[in-house]
């Protein structure tokens, strides 16, 4: 698919600041901090500074909506599991996304995990309470241009003693490259032309 147009739409932190639901679903990416999310988002609607991306964690501390060819959304969410803030606002964080994630909207959610990284404890728990609750998911593997096939190759082995999945079944993208954008889009249509789930 074509992104023709990405807008920014509006932050929110509760429900109801959440903009009107389109009759499409809403994409939403979620994933530990620093894991590449907003990057992501980037990469994928050709836009470099659409979603502020930071090499310090946690940059992205409330939902951001973005409205893409004015027909659905992607949803920026902050991230989960960065250790050097304070009690108080990972709470905060943690809360946002997790009210999001409960809400009764139409979503379709992007679980982003690190190649070079075996799931954390919070990835894990991430996938199983999308599991649990039936909510559709995809995992997208980030960073690829950080490896070689080798280490690919061994990255992917070490991550499948914790997760599940098969490589036909997951995306795997570079945003430094954009390598594996068109495939995470065509998903994107397919879900718009209700062609899965
Ligand atoms: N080499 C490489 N670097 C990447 C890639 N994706 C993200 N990065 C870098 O990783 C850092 C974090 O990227 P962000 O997109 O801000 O990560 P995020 O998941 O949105 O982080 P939070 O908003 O803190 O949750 C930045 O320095 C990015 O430039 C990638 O595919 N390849
Ligand atoms: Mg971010």
């Amino acid at each position: 698919m074509n992104i023709k147009q990405a807008d920014f739409v509006k932050s929110a932190v509760f429900e109801r600041d959440y903009p009107e639901e389109l009759e499409h679903f809403e994409f939403a990416f979620v994933g530990r901090s620093n894991v590449g999310k907003s990057s992501l988002i980037n990469s994928i609607t050709n836009r470099n500074k659409l979603a502020k991306t930071s090499k310090t964690p946690g940059r992205t501390q409330l939902i951001n909506y973005f409205l893409v060819n004015k027909e659905f959304y992607f949803v920026d969410l902050p991230g989960y599991g960065f250790a050097k803030v304070p009690k108080e606002m990972k709470r905060e964080w943690g809360q946002t996304m997790e009210r999001y994630l409960a809400s009764p909207r139409h979503k379709l959610v992007f679980v982003l995990l690190d190649i070079r990284r075996v799931p954390s404890g919070e990835d894990l728990d991430m996938l199983e309470w999308l599991d649990h609750y039936g909510t559709p998911f995809k995992i997208i593997f980030t960073k690829m241009d950080k490896l070689s096939n080798n280490e690919k190759f061994k990255a992917l082995k070490a991550i499948k003693t914790k997760v599940d999945f098969h490589n036909d079944d997951v995306f795997f993208h570079s945003s430094l490259n954009n390598n594996g954008k068109d495939e995470i889009l065509n998903y994107v249509e397919a879900c718009l032309n209700g062609e899965v789930e």
